[in-house]
This record gives C-alpha cells, sequence and structure tokens, in this order.
C-alpha cells in the first residue's frame, strides 16, 4: 500500500454535493479530493432535477460553474396547478417580490462542475471501491479506499460526507449516535424525457382523479414528465404509448390538444420518500444533501438543499482554516437542519396536496378538494407557496 497521503477535506461521492462543495473550497485555497464510487459516465446518466432556486444559482456562480447556466438556464415566473380540470397560475415572481426560480438540469450542472474542475487540474477518482471513513472521531480521520487492484489511504483534517441515501458516510455512525425520522410513500413517479417541445411555457402540477403528473421541461425542445404510479409498477411495463396516452387523461383539454409525444430518452420509476438524519455531524465527518436528507420531488428542493448544506459547509471549513474558529463547523448542523425541517415540510405539504391517496378514503379527498381551491383563491396561501417554491433565504 502506497504510504498515506495528507490532504485537508475529503469528499466522499462526486454527486452536485460533493462537485460544489470541492469547487467552492478549491476557490477559497482549501485543498480536496473527491472520491466517486461510479464512473463520470454513470453519474452523469442520471437524470434527476430540474429547477434551481436563487441559493443554488449563487452558489454556482461562487464556484466560477455557472456560465451556461446564465446561457441556456430558462428563468421561470411562475407556475401551474391544475385540478378539477382548470390550471390555475401562481405568480412567483409577484408574489415574493421578484423571485423567480430557474430550469436547468441536474445532469448539466453536475457535468459543469465536472468540467470546471478537470480544468482547475484537480483530483476525482472515479470508480473508488469499498470506501471506508475512519477515526472520524480523532483528530486525524483517515479515508480507505481501493482503486485500480490497490489499496490507499489518505489522511485528513475532515470527511464530507457528500455520498447519497445509499452511501457508506451514514451507514457508518453507530446506531445509538443517529436519530432517523422517515415517511415513505405508497407510490412513485414515473419519469419520462423526451425531445419534444414542452406542452407550456411553464411546469403544471396536476391532481387529477387518476392521480398526479408534472410537465417540466429542460430547454424549448426537450420536456420531462412525471406519472404517478402504484410502486408495483414496473418501468418496462410502460411503453411509450401507454406513458403518453394516461399523461393525456390527467390533462385538460387544451394541454391535451397541445401535447406533442414523441420517443422517449429516458424512463425510470423513483419512488418518494421524506427522511431526516440528526444530528449531520459526527466528530470529524459532516453529511451533506442526500446522504442526510431525502424530500419527496413534488417540491423541486432536493437539489437546492444539497446546495444550501454545501454552503454551509464550504464557511464552516473557510472559518476553521482563514479564521481559525470552530464555529461555524460547531454550528453546521444546527444551521442545516433548521432550513431541512422548513423543506421537509413543505415538500410533504406539495405532495400531500397534489397526489391521489385512495387508502386514505373520501373524507381526505374533499380536504384536499378545499386546501387546493383555498390556495389558489387566497393570496395569503399561495404567497405561502411560493415564497416556499423560490426557496427561503440561507439564514
Ligand atoms: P447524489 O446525487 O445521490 O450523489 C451521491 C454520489 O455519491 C456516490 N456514492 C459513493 N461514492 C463513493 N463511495 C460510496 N460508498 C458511495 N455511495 C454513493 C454516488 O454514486 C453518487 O454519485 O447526492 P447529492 O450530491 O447529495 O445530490 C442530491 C440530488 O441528487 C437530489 O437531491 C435531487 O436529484 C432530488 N431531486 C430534485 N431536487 C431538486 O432540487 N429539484 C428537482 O426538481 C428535483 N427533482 C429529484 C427530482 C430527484 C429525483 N429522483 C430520481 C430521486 C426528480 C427526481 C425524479
Ligand atoms: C424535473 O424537471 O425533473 C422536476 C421539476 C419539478 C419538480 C420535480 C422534478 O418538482
Amino acid at each position: 500500500m502506497p504510504a498515506p497521503r495528507h490532504i485537508p477535506v475529503v469528499i466522499i461521492g462526486a454527486g452536485p454535493s460533493g462537485l460544489l462543495l470541492g469547487q467552492l473550497l478549491y476557490k477559497a485555497g482549501i485543498d480536496n479530493i473527491i472520491l466517486e464510487r461510479k464512473s463520470a459516465d454513470y453519474v452523469l446518466s442520471r437524470i434527476r432535477a430540474g429547477v434551481l432556486e436563487q441559493v443554488t444559482m449563487d452558489l454556482l456562480h461562487e464556484a466560477g460553474a455557472a456560465e451556461h447556466m446564465d446561457r441556456d438556464g430558462l428563468p421561470h415566473h411562475g407556475i401551474e396547478l391544475l385540478f378539477e380540470g382548470k390550471r390555475h397560475r401562481i405568480d412567483l415572481h409577484g408574489l415574493t417580490g421578484g423571485k423567480s426560480v430557474m430550469v436547468y438540469g441536474q445532469t448539466e450542472v453536475t457535468r459543469d462542475l465536472m468540467r470546471v474542475r478537470a480544468a482547475e487540474g484537480l483530483t476525482t477518482v472515479y470508480e473508488a471501491a469499498n470506501v471506508q471513513p475512519l477515526e472520524f472521531d480523532s483528530e486525524q480521520p483517515t479515508v480507505r479506499y481501493e482503486h485500480d487492484g490497490q489499496v490507499h489511504e489518505i489522511r485528513c483534517d475532515f470527511i464530507a460526507g457528500c455520498d447519497g441515501f445509499h452511501g457508506v458516510c451514514r451507514a457508518s455512525i453507530p446506531e445509538d449516535r443517529i436519530r432517523h425520522f422517515e415517511k415513505v410513500y405508497p407510490f412513485g413517479w414515473l419519469g419520462l424525457m423526451s425531445d419534444t417541445p414542452p406542452v407550456s411555457d411553464e411546469l403544471i402540477y396536476v391532481n387529477s382523479p387518476r392521480g398526479f403528473a408534472l410537465c417540466s421541461q429542460r430547454s424549448h425542445t426537450r420536456s420531462r414528465y412525471y406519472l404517478q404510479v402504484p410502486l408495483t409498477d414496473k418501468v418496462e411495463a410502460w411503453s411509450d404509448d401507454a406513458f403518453w396516452e394516461e399523461l393525456k387523461r390527467r390533462l385538460d383539454p387544451e394541454a391535451r390538444a397541445r401535447l406533442v409525444t414523441g420517443p422517449s430518452i429516458e424512463k425510470s420509476i423513483a419512488p418518494l420518500r421524506s427522511y431526516v438524519a440528526e444530528p449531520m455531524r459526527f466528530g470529524r465527518m459532516f453529511l451533506a444533501g442526500d446522504a442526510a436528507h431525502i424530500v419527496p420531488p413534488t417540491g423541486a428542493k432536493g437539489l437546492n438543499l444539497a446546495a444550501s448544506d454545501v454552503g454551509f459547509l464550504s464557511r464552516a471549513f473557510i472559518d476553521y482554516y482563514k479564521n481559525k474558529s470552530a464555529h461555524g463547523i460547531d454550528h453546521y448542523s444546527e444551521q442545516c437542519l433548521h432550513r431541512v425541517w422548513k423543506a421537509e415540510r413543505f415538500s410533504w405539504w406539495m405532495t400531500s396536496l397534489m397526489h391521489n391517496f385512495p387508502e386514505e378514503g373520501a373524507f381526505h379527498t374533499k380536504v384536499q378538494e378545499a386546501e387546493l381551491d383555498y390556495v389558489v383563491n387566497s393570496r395569503a396561501a399561495s404567497t405561502s407557496l411560493a415564497e416556499n417554491y423560490v426557496g427561503l433565504p440561507m439564514r
């Protein structure tokens, strides 16, 4: 085994959290390495989020990775809610004093971050096997991993666990030091991507008697659509034709007539879950992004929460190295969790508002109808939705 090297921060996971953290630290002069289990191509093949909040856009600028987003991203000033066959616009911009969101895919964010990292000559070890965070309660943690048939060890000051929901970092914490809060929903989202023009300029969130649907987009020529499906459904059983037919049934007549269909370029089913781990710091190891929490995608918050965690964590490390202060690292968990629970609440609420819950019975359906009517007809309720959708400020 080669002699252990020392690198200040070892980041585990090269999803958006790990890559953004690596870039923010590099910009501040803090050396880091990223260890990723999969290949770069595999990471880029995962189709996920599409909506960025202002906080996320600001961090991408700070990281020097915003050039393509500024050029190709689509600013959105509103969203539509479709229920009882009618669409109602939520004026995000007007209700929040001028805030908006950016439609720009997670795949593109990841590719942009990979590009700037490579341009700076920074190390990301892809296909790192058996990554193990060790001795994170001591002053000098170690990370061990295998690559190209060799075992490697890195000594470091801090480990950043950016390795997603199924990662090794959270799994390395003894059960008596961590609390889990979880809600699993009885359905999933079937997503389809196609090179067809979006059905509408703005996103449409649909509550129909046949279940939830979402009309989203990546560009003026690429669409992303989702359908609520039972957890027992298999993606192989959904032909493209079956998808488009079901989507049409959930839309209003105008959207149905406008919908342009075409062959899928990606199709997958994702289960819906709400989950939080507390705390997010264990000695010298810090969890960030999906490693620490999951939200159902209805509120478009997952990637944005990952970005704000990393914003807090980079500031904490900068405070430590530049100002010799442990204040940031000591308050990291509390600061993140305050924002995480606000996003958990909003995502759970949007999910409850927009999906079918047949097992909850007719009373639930009636309350849902009343709430939808209230949300679009009360300025106070619309404002609450809008300010959460565009994203709460980082404290
Ligand atoms: P990721 O993206 O899962 O990356 C974690 C990385 O860690 C690697 N890894 C390991 N590496 C080394 N050793 C190990 N033992 C490892 N174990 C895992 C993995 O290979 C991976 O590369 O987590 P990260 O970086 O925290 O990013 C989180 C986001 O990916 C996630 O929150 C969002 O995609 C959620 N999400 C959305 N978020 C939004 O903000 N807006 C949206 O519009 C939105 N839409 C969505 C979504 C998620 C979806 N799915 C599929 C869950 C729509 C969908 C359908
Ligand atoms: C997406 O475009 O993938 C997307 C948009 C909004 C959501 C979830 C996913 O709430």
